[in-house]
């Protein structure tokens, strides 16, 4: 019998990815439950009573804490500061932690206060961890294998654990992995090449497991690469899609997913009728010296536009990122992205600044030329407020062309896209091209919505808030929002929904896009001043003692 506290530490500053405003438009607190500690709190032992606080969505009170006999946390990285005070705060009541998740894999050495660094993934350290508390022991690191877990043995998140009024929607996540190789990316580095599934029947019972609690709506597969193993997501899709059409379409359906997804027919043909309605495209650059340099040739030989068009006419709208400051850029790169945004008209590009995550094959290779900055740099270059994400704490090194040029090209493009006639422009051509298929609903065993005329009540609802919204914040994106509803409206309705979506997202997008600007106003009016030194390799507190596989300290 042990009392854990799960604690989902609160991410620093603002970031574009939290999408806060949009949130707050629908009620929510925050975008998703954390599903790395539902999942470790499913791989503890039943006797074991667990509770989860998420400090993005509610208070850590005392209580809590007097409650545990051990808190259990950790995240991302923009979650490493606060991961590190509820370290702190758990000791101040004497309970021991321990940490685990992506940034205490990534950077262990961090943390040093834990009483426990559970690293890698849980399925393939938790038993140890299990034992040799049992044991009596209070204090040790454990580390699971790389890349062997088996995901097939994935319990069920403890779902229940989240308060789901708090959220927009849950998350699931059918594999883990990546089979490509881009320069910078870490999850390639935390979770293989290779990518590993679950099977049909565990990730139906996950969906069963939320359709019986009640929960109807949005469900992100946080897939790192949705389509990494084409054979086993077209085996598991044909399951989906009976399932959904069993139950008249409970859930729509987010993921992640490369490019080349465009160039399988089957595959967007599967996911439209299992009513997937948004997926995440990492386009990064449309200069193709630039995606062969980063090891991303999966986004070459092509027409960026005509792939994501492809999708929108499979009735998927795209979500995109978007990336400046790798060596190879010659010169000014702004007008080539702008219209590239434009051209592929994917109204959300999350455009940021290069950042060498730590342990990338980028990571390495800056640390060895001798060109990263500390970990801390940014606030010797601005103000340390708000700096969340890459958007604003990126370009941790010293870049190959002119740092104050890559900034004035970053600058320029989040100005021109996120203008609301620009945006809405991108919007508009998303409302023609977006194909939505007409779901059968009438498997549905739930009450009938009730309709004014034939529309639902609670869209108009929807409907409602959000143009109160805009005209309480957006005014001047009013007009634009209004065209292409009705436009829309007149002339394909079933993308109606798309529309409302990407107006809640620009909620967010615009002033996170001017706060950026902000930042970046204030690091160029500091000129040469605000440059940091780079990290003399030495200085690096480069660990440690790295024990065999599972094994306590
Ligand atoms: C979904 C997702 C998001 C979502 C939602 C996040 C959320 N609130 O849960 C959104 C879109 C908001 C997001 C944003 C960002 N994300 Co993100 N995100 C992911 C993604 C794709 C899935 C996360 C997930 O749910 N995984 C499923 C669970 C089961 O896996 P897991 O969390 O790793 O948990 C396992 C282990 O790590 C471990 N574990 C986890 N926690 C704990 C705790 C303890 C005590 C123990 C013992 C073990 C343990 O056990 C679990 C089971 O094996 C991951 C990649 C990935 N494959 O995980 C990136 C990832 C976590 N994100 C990352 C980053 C950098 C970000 C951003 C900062 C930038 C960005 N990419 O846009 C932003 C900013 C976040 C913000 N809100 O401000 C990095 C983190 C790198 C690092 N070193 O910390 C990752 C790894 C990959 C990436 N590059 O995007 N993200
Ligand atoms: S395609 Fe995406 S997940 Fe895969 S290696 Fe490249 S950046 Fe990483």
């Amino acid at each position: 019998m042990c009392n854990v506290l799960l604690v989902a530490p609160r991410f620093v500053g603002r970031t574009f990815a939290s999408f806060q405003t949009t949130c707050e438009m629908m009620g929510a607190r925050s975008m998703v439950p954390p599903l790395g500690l539902l999942t470790v709190a499913a791989l503890l032992p039943p006797s074991w009573e667990c509770r989860l606080v998420n400090r993005n969505t509610e208070e850590l009170h005392d209580a809590d804490l007097e409650w545990a006999d051990l808190v259990m946390t950790g995240g991302m990285l923009p979650q490493q500061p606060d991961t590190l005070r509820v370290i702190e705060l758990a000791h101040a009541h004497q309970k021991p932690v321990a940490v685990g998740g992506p940034d205490a894999t990534s950077s262990p050495e961090v943390y040093k206060a834990a009483d426990f660094r559970v690293l890698g993934e849980a399925e393939g350290v938790i038993e140890d961890f299990i034992e040799a508390w049992n044991a009596g022991v209070r204090q040790g690191r454990f580390e699971a294998e790389k890349f062997t877990v088996d995901v097939t043995r994935t319990p069920i998140p403890r779902f229940d654990l989240a308060k789901i009024r708090q959220y927009m929607g849950y998350s699931v996540q059918f594999s883990r992995g990546c089979p490509f190789t881009c320069e910078f990316c870490d999850i390639i580095e935390l979770y293989g090449r290779v990518p590993r599934v679950k099977t049909t029947e565990q990730m139906l019972a996950e969906l069963d497991a939320l359709y019986r609690n009640g929960y109807r709506g949005g469900l992100d597969f946080v897939d790192d690469n949705f389509i990494g193993n084409k054979k086993a997501v077209k085996a598991f899709l044909p399951h989906l899609i009976a399932w959904q059409k069993a139950r008249g379409y409970p859930f729509t359906f987010s993921t992640e997913a490369s490019i080349n997804l465009s160039d399988d027919d089957v595959l967007l043909a599967l996911m439209r009728e299992a009513n997937f309605t948004m997926i995440f495209v990492g386009i990064e650059s449309p200069d193709t010296e630039t995606l062969v340099s980063t090891q991303k040739t999966q986004n070459t030989r092509r027409s960026l536009a005509d792939s994501v068009h492809k999708i929108y006419r499979a009735g998927m709208f795209v979500n995109a990122g978007f990336i400046l400051g790798f060596d190879s850029e010659k010169g000014a790169v702004a007008d080539e992205m702008i219209a590239c945004i434009e051209a592929t008209a994917i109204p959300i590009s999350i455009i940021s600044l290069l950042y060498a995550l730590p342990s990338t094959q980028l990571y390495r290779r800056l640390e060895k030329e001798g060109r990263l900055y500390p970990a801390d740099y940014h606030k010797l270059r601005v103000s340390g407020e708000g700096i969340g994400d890459q958007c604003t704490a990126g370009l941790n090194f010293e870049t190959a062309r002119p740092r104050r040029d890559i900034l004035l090209d970053y600058r320029r493009i989040l100005a021109h896209v996120y203008r609301p006639k620009a945006y809405y422009e991108r919007v508009r051509t998303v409302a023609r091209l977006l194909k939505r298929p007409k779901l059968d609903r009438s498997a549905s065993a739930d009450p009938a919505p009730r309709r004014l005329f034939t529309i639902p009540i609670r869209d108009l609802a929807m409907l409602w808030r959000l143009v109160r919204h805009i005209v309480m914040w957006q005014p001047q994106a009013l007009w634009q929002f209004c065209k292409v509803l009705v436009e829309c409206a007149r002339n394909n309705p079933r993308a109606l929904a798309a529309v409302g979506s990407l107006a809640a997202l620009y909620l967010h997008a615009r002033p996170f896009s001017r706060f950026v600007i902000s930042v970046i106003d204030r690091e160029l009016a500091l000129g040469e001043s605000a440059r940091p030194s780079v990290l003399a390799p030495a200085a690096r507190d480069d660990e440690q003692e790295t024990l065999p596989a599972a094994k306590v300290a």
